[in-house]
């Protein structure tokens, strides 16, 4: 058990029930979530299950693409803009034009007889350490005690409810879904359980069950009703799921929640925090400041976002919004789940803002850059079984679209791993990059973990993406190859005419996602020595891509050609994908393209950028990569004061949860980076966090890094790597490196070039100092 202390850091508290959703607290498995609302009277819980999507498959690819695709390059390629969008909208867009939505499960309330009045020293937290949430109250002379929590091992809610006097917990329980409307199903079962199940738009059936146990008391069911009274303690358990999974959701559900709510309460706790710790125990942060981190962590969390929207310094609050990161990506992406969409799995609506899907042009990427460097793989599995099904769908749509071998998807994927354009946007819908993007995690994963088996089961699917865009691409009169059409998402740029334009050939970004991609590919092959014949087209196509151009702003150019952006201060900031999280644009290898990133977001946070928290999220990790410390710390502190609810979920607006996993990454990412060839700690570390520690962090090649930190600078680390080999370290500070038998060799350029074999712990210590 950890000390009180650390635990008073890991939890988000208030004084008061959720008045709104925005305040209520997430819990999830994977699978099954629920925001929890706390109030001692009338609890409610808004739940959601990951396969519950509205509809079923479909092919929707537009019959008339491949015909019409010849005409729109042309039209582009002559700079007939308006005419090729014409033909695009026409010729492009999926039939029908969207893909599915996720719809909420239902809610499950709970009506206590207790008088309102008479409650007080109400208390509320979500305990980051445990994963449960607890809401604490007393009504009259007796001291109530709810605890919740989503069990992975169990695949349910469980609620406890207690009492410290015998026989004073009576309450009804019922089961709705937006406001009943949405109900198809709903009976009683046995006197003990309610059953709620339907089918989906012609899509999946589901299935929710409420099970319960008293102990003392009665219980009984009356109509829709379960109705227990004067017990002295209650287990309630919530089971769900849908025939995209199992078969007979009723059965399937039903079984769970009686098998689960038969086992005693301790045991269910017990499974759960073991599970749970053994993730979320592995990464302990501590910032600490000049500030009253201490006593913030007693403070109400909505109050002390206040006080920092005031102004006020809390990097104990930071580092708590760090850990809520990773506990949210535990609690939305497990194996087996889906991976987190737009909203994890905590979508309160029917009909969800952008459907609560993939959005895969930067938001469910963001979702998963804490995966690996906060070390939660095993959270970045849903992901790569989604890619794995897209690659299966995109191989029609390259087919079917473009007449390209390999594998694409466009701007948005659901849960059917749909491949095809969504919507009739311009500056989002047409853009086929979206599979290759995705395949690079698969890289990513990789390139932390070194594991050969991994990349053997891969890396077939990066190939895919990268076949497709062998073929996609079209040879420029310079000889240069460029994607055509597409799109800088979601931008649009002016002509010298003043005449403005979406689509267009070769955005940068692309070509850098295109770089990445096959830079990969090439690695992987000199591995694997899979495909020699594949290997060799890449390594022409490779010299032929545009490099990334600097612009008359001294920017980076979003387009090939340097037009002006239409939105100077867009939320997407595309063109930097090479500083991140691409790996082409560092500081030290690439100088004058560093320069011109920074000149990038400068122009595009003084036009107004950052204003989505995704937007922000990234720009905090733009920053870190820069290594600028100081821009890093003033956009996490922006990200929580204009981007938080007061439940510290990201608020785009409205809720959206790439936010909070992009702002975890970005924390991270000021602390450690290993994509430039070596790890190097502290890269990016603000004067508001001059003492600190964080440990269990992750770096390429396979290698676990614990950091302390004093008045600004390193004073100790350790790195354990997984396996034989070495690394080279870059410390900022001059240090003395010991460990048995290794060989550390300072080389020209600041690196400790380190020999070490697996499991084997490196000393750093700051050469200046007794620490
Ligand atoms: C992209 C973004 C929006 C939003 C949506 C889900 O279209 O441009 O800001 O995040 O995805």
């Amino acid at each position: 058990m950890r000390d009180q202390r650390l635990n008073n850091q890991l939890r988000l508290y208030y004084r008061q029930p959720a008045a709104r959703w925005e305040e209520a607290l997430p819990i999830g498995n994977g699978r099954l979530g629920a925001m929890i609302f706390g109030h001692p009277v009338s609890e409610r819980l808004q739940l959601n299950e990951d396969s519950l999507w509205y509809g079923g498959p479909r092919d929707r690819h537009n019959p008339d693409a491949l015909k019409h695709l010849p005409d729109i390059r042309r039209l582009i390629l002559e700079g007939r803009l308006k005419e090729a969008e014409r033909l695009a909208a026409l010729a492009l867009t999926g039939i029908p034009e969207t893909q599915r939505h996720y719809v909420a499960l239902g809610e499950l309330f709970l009506r206590f007889a207790i008088d309102e009045s008479q409650v007080t020293h109400y208390e509320r937290e979500l305990d980051l350490s445990e994963a449960v949430v607890r809401v604490r109250y007393r009504a009259g002379n007796v001291n109530y005690r709810r605890e919740m929590f989503a069990s992975y091992p169990e695949g349910a809610i469980v609620i406890r409810l207690t009492a410290d006097m015998p026989g004073r917990i009576s309450f009804t329980a019922r089961l709705g879904r937006e406001n009943y409307r949405y109900v198809e199903q709903l009976r009683t079962e046995g006197g003990r359980m309610i059953v709620m199940s339907g089918n989906s738009g012609g899509g999946v059936d589901y299935c929710g069950v409420l099970a319960c146990r008293p102990e003392g008391g009665r219980m009984q069911t009356i109509g829709e009703h379960l109705v227990v009274e004067e017990a002295d303690a209650v287990t309630l358990v919530i089971a769900a799921t849908t025939s995209f999974r199992d078969r007979d959701p009723e059965v399937a559900a039903i079984a769970r929640a009686q098998q689960v709510v038969m086992q005693s309460y301790d045991t269910l706790l017990s499974s759960h925090r073991e599970d749970y710790q053994s993730l979320f125990h592995r990464v302990t942060m501590r910032l600490q400041g000049s500030s009253r981190s201490e006593e913030a962590s007693a403070q109400d969390t909505a109050e002390r976002l206040e006080c920092l929207k005031a102004g006020a310094e809390d990097p104990a609050l930071m580092a708590l919004y760090y850990q809520y990161g990773r506990y949210l990506l535990i609690s939305s992406s497990r194996p087996g789940s889906l991976p987190a969409n737009l909203q994890g799995i905590w979508n309160k609506d029917m009909l969800p803002a952008w459907d609560s899907k993939f959005t895969i042009n930067i938001n469910a990427q963001m979702n998963y850059w804490p995966a690996e460097l906060c070390n939660l793989s095993e959270c970045h599995e849903p992901l790569f079984d989604l890619i794995e099904r897209m690659a299966e769908n995109g191989r029609l749509t390259a087919q079917a679209m473009y007449g390209c071998r390999g594998s694409a998807a466009h701007h948005n994927t659901d849960i059917w791993a749909d491949t095809a354009p969504q919507d009739q946007y311009l500056p989002a819908t047409y853009w086929p990059l979206g599979l290759a993007w995705l395949s690079l995690h698969l890289w990513e994963r990789y390139l932390f973990a070194r594991d050969d088996e991994f990349l053997e089961r891969m890396y077939p699917m990066m190939q895919e993406a990268a076949v497709f865009l062998l073929d996609y691409m079209v040879e420029l009169p310079t000889g240069e190859l460029v994607t055509c059409p597409s799109v800088s998402p979601e931008n649009e740029y002016r002509l010298p005419s003043g005449k403005t334009g979406v689509l267009c050939y070769g955005p940068s970004m692309d070509s850098q996602i295109i770089r990445e991609l096959f830079s990969a590919c090439l690695e992987a092959e000199s591995r694997l020595k899979h495909d020699p014949e594949f290997a060799a087209s890449v390594k022409q196509a490779i010299d032929k891509l545009p490099e990334p151009r600097i612009g008359r702003y001294g920017q980076l150019q979003e387009w090939l050609e340097d037009y002006d952006e239409v939105e100077p201060g867009h939320r997407h900031i595309s063109h930097l994908f090479a500083l991140y999280p691409g790996t082409q644009i560092t500081p030290r290898s690439t100088p004058s393209l560093s320069a011109a990133a920074r000149r990038t977001l400068e122009r595009r946070l003084a036009n107004g950028g950052g204003h989505t928290g995704w937007s922000r999220a990234w720009i905090v990790n733009f920053w870190a990569r820069l290594e600028d410390a100081e821009e890093a710390y003033a956009n996490v502190k922006a990200l929580l004061a204009h981007s938080t609810l007061p439940n510290l979920l990201d608020n785009h607006p409205p809720f959206q949860i790439d936010g909070n996993f992009g702002g975890t990454a970005g924390i991270a990412e000021m602390l450690l980076q290993s994509h430039a060839g070596e790890i190097h700690l502290l890269p990016s570390l603000p004067k508001a966090w001059p003492d600190g520690e964080v440990t269990g962090l992750r770096a390429r090649g396979a290698v676990t890094v614990d950091i302390r930190w004093r008045e600004g600078r390193l004073a100790w680390a350790k790195l354990k790597p997984d396996r034989d080999g070495g690394f080279s370290l870059r410390c900022g500070v001059p240090v003395a490196i010991e460990a048995a038998g290794i060989e550390a060799e300072l080389l020209d350029d600041g690196t400790y070039r380190v020999k070490a074999a697996a499991g084997q712990e490196i000393i750093v210590r700051l050469q200046t100092t007794n620490v």
